[in-house]
């Protein structure tokens, strides 16, 4: 049954062992009723990474890359009776991206596969997966209003002329089909604006293929949006002339239980949770998602930042995919109104060095989707790592940073004195700050959260700031939460958890709005609300606990059993201390708006609300390890401190890394990031690693002092 992904299951459990290999899928089919000169089309909406499409045995496509739409024509393959296999290989591939990244890399025909049947005469499907025509809005303010030119193109298999109708009859053209390519502009005087959340109005444009026969031979139909995009390094992102910053999260497509492989209403879910937040951008990461989705974005005004996934670590024999993968991005989602920019890349070099390859990779890509399409700006989103004045950072019209500071290493403040610093050296670049989170697990709770707990107080805190700094700093043109949603990464082993990214302000199952979400409703939403923080901190062995609630009224009034105890004027966070002894019953109020939460006093802390830290092999306990010198029941970043056991570590784990690994640890953020947190013991079990490399590694680092 499709859609399909074989990674659902061992995806998502850690361990960095889910199947990657070839599935075969077999499918018998009739011959659809067709015209003896008609065709036939496969079209496959997301196979990943590499297929190959054989019809009654015979090999008619080869298609790389996991994200993209593709089609063939079979037509001259097919029998009354047929069989359709398709083998899928999400293996490991040196030319293919992604292949090192922190997300599940899914194996599977998981979206759609359609067959379709054309007219002998039809427009164009086939090449980089197209629509077959292609619709460009360009807006221009005039003193009352504004003039736009709608420019509509088709491409034919065959002749005759294009009809192009903009919204069925108001506006209408007849052109001849020319070297199999029909173009005709339309000028819409003040044409009603998509406004992004306020008003997203789209057009419809139809194109009919007209031979000589009574009906037309073909017919397509594609919404568009008219609007204009700006950015400017000192005002940041103007939508329609009027300054507009783009506040968003992230998002990967991927769901418990489900994988890849997805429903319309999962995807309906995801954006009706965005909107809930007020977000009004999205960074869709880090590949092409499905149509299905981008056509959600235009519907609801969601500024949107595509991506391909050219991701992590260079390999030096990959740039022909990121090239196809961009045409093929290009080719296929342009017309929507929703996406500002193409990403070029993210943290490319969070695995190796800037070298000379990896400039001209980012030049023929910056070069490929100017000539494609010249409406469009071209971003990169960096690692903190990548020095401001790497002459990488130029190519692109648009930098932005992945900034982790707080979380991974340094301290809150340390964002915005980057930003600060990179607006400061580079006043007339535009930049962006591209990724920014920190892990929750809504198990864990404590009264005073710290940086590395995972729990749900922390994340909250991280944000809080995040959140101010942003909005201190307009000229940010675009901000994105890392991430909207718990994703799947089964190279993680962290956090309470096997396989899980818990940067997500909802839980993987959609089920959980964590409380930082509340954070965000409260500074973007205009839908009046309190939240009451906490409500997973239900144990509290504190004698004054605090209450923190989440609104964007200006009054809160808090009840503790029913009594009124305190009324706060505040900016978003209304913080409260309260005394407790036993259970209380704990309300907030604004107007008639409320939340409610139950706690209780307890005399010790609740251990199921604190990370329990792994610890020592059994066998190793019984050798005996020597607290005060390095084991392997040291975290990677505690080791990476000392500059001896980092050099152990680098020279024991650097054996048999994949290529594109090229740096050791001690330089790889990109890894670093991963499993830093991880005890050396923890990323040699995951990594299968023999017991004997961890006796060995064991050994050397019992030499170093700590
Ligand atoms: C990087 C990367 C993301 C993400 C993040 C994290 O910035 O771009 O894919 O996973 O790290 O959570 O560490």
């Amino acid at each position: 049954m499709l859609p399909h992904t074989w990674n659902a299951v061992d995806g998502q459990d850690g361990g960095n062992d889910y199947y990657r290999g070839t599935c075969m899928y077999v499918k018998k089919f009739r011959k659809p009723k067709m015209e003896a000169d008609s065709h036939a089309v496969l079209e496959f909406c997301g196979a990943a990474m590499v297929a190959k499409v054989y019809i009654n045995g015979k090999e008619v496509k080869m298609h790389a890359g996991g994200y993209s739409i593709f089609r063939t024509d079979i037509t001259e393959e097919l029998s009354e009776e047929n069989i359709l296999c398709v083998s899928v290989d999400n293996s490991y591939h040196n030319t293919i991206y992604p292949q090192m990244a922190d997300f599940t890399f899914y194996g599977g025909i998981y979206r759609e596969v359609n067959l379709i049947v054309l007219s002998a005469d039809h427009f164009e499907l086939i090449k980089d997966g197209t629509p077959g025509i292609k619709v460009t809005p360009v807006v221009t303010f005039t003193e009352t209003g504004n003039q736009t030119e709608v420019t509509c193109e088709a491409w034919v298999n065959g002749s005759g002329s294009v009809r192009f109708l903009v919204d069925e009859t108001e506006h209408e053209k007849i052109v001849p089909v020319k070297d199999g390519y029909a173009v005709c502009s339309f000028i819409l005087m003040d044409a009603h604006l998509w406004d992004g959340i306020h008003d997203p109005y789209l057009y419809t444009l139809r194109a009919e293929l007209l031979t000589d026969a009574r009906k037309p031979a073909d017919s397509l139909s594609m919404r568009f949006g008219c609007r204009k995009f700006e950015l400017d390094p000192q005002e940041g992102f103007l939508l329609n002339g009027r300054k507009y910053p783009l506040r968003g999260v992230s998002r990967h497509q991927d769901r418990e239980g489900a994988g890849n492989a997805l429903t319309m209403e999962m995807h309906c879910e995801d954006m009706a949770l965005i909107r809930e937040m007020g977000a009004n951008s999205i960074r869709l990461a880090h590949y092409q998602h499905a149509q299905e989705f981008y056509d959600l974005c235009d519907e609801e005004g969601m500024i949107v930042w595509a991506e391909i996934p050219f991701i992590s670590a260079f390999m030096k024999n990959g740039k022909e995919n990121t090239l196809s993968q961009m045409r093929e991005l290009i080719t296929q989602c342009c017309h929507h109104p929703s996406i500002y920019c193409w990403g070029l890349s993210n943290e490319i070099t969070a695995a190796n060095a800037v070298t000379e390859e990896l400039i001209e990779n980012h030049r023929e890509l910056e070069e490929l989707c100017h000539k494609m399409d010249p409406t469009r700006p071209t971003a990169m989103a960096h690692i903190s790592t990548l020095d401001m004045d790497s002459q990488l950072i130029r190519i692109a019209d648009l930098g932005a940073y992945n900034l982790y500071f707080g979380w991974y290493k340094g301290k809150l403040t340390d964002n915005e004195a980057f930003l600060d610093e990179y607006h400061r050296r580079y006043p007339y670049r535009c930049i962006g700050f591209s990724e920014y989170g920190a892990d929750a697990n809504i198990q864990f709770q404590n009264a005073e959260p710290e940086a590395g707990d995972y729990s749900e107080g922390y994340q909250s805190i991280f944000h809080e700031h995040a959140v101010k700094i942003i909005m201190e700093r307009p000229w940010l043109f675009g901000t994105y939460v890392w991430n909207m949603f718990d994703f799947a990464a089964d190279g993680r082993d962290e956090g309470g958890t096997h396989g899980l990214n818990q940067k997500g302000l909802v839980t993987f199952d959609r089920k959980i709005k964590k409380d930082a979400f509340y954070l965000y409703k409260a500074y973007w939403s205009r839908e009046p609300f309190v939240h009451l923080c906490g409500s997973r901190y239900a144990d509290r062995p504190e004698e004054i606990t605090e209450i923190k609630v989440y609104s964007n009224q200006p009054v809160v009034t808090l009840y503790v059993d029913g009594i009124e105890t305190e009324t706060k004027k505040a900016d978003r966070v209304f913080k409260f201390q309260v005394s407790i002894s036993g259970e209380h019953k704990i309300q907030a109020k604004s107007g008639n708006l409320s939340d409610e939460i139950k706690i209780r006093k307890v005399s010790e802390k609740n251990p199921s609300y604190v990370l329990k830290k792994e610890t020592v092999m059994d066998w190793f306990e019984r050798l005996g390890i020597n607290p005060n010198y390095y084991s392997v029941n040291d975290t990677i970043n505690n080791i990476l401190e000392n500059s001896k056991a980092a050099a152990v570590l680098d020279q024991m784990l650097g054996e048999g890394a994949p290529e594109g690994n090229a740096l050791p640890i001690s330089e790889n953020a990109g890894l670093r990031k991963m499993i830093g947190r991880m005890t050396v013991a923890d990323v040699l079990r995951r990594g299968g690693s023999a017991a004997g490399s961890l006796e060995k590694i064991n050994e050397a680092l019992q030499k170093i002092v700590k």
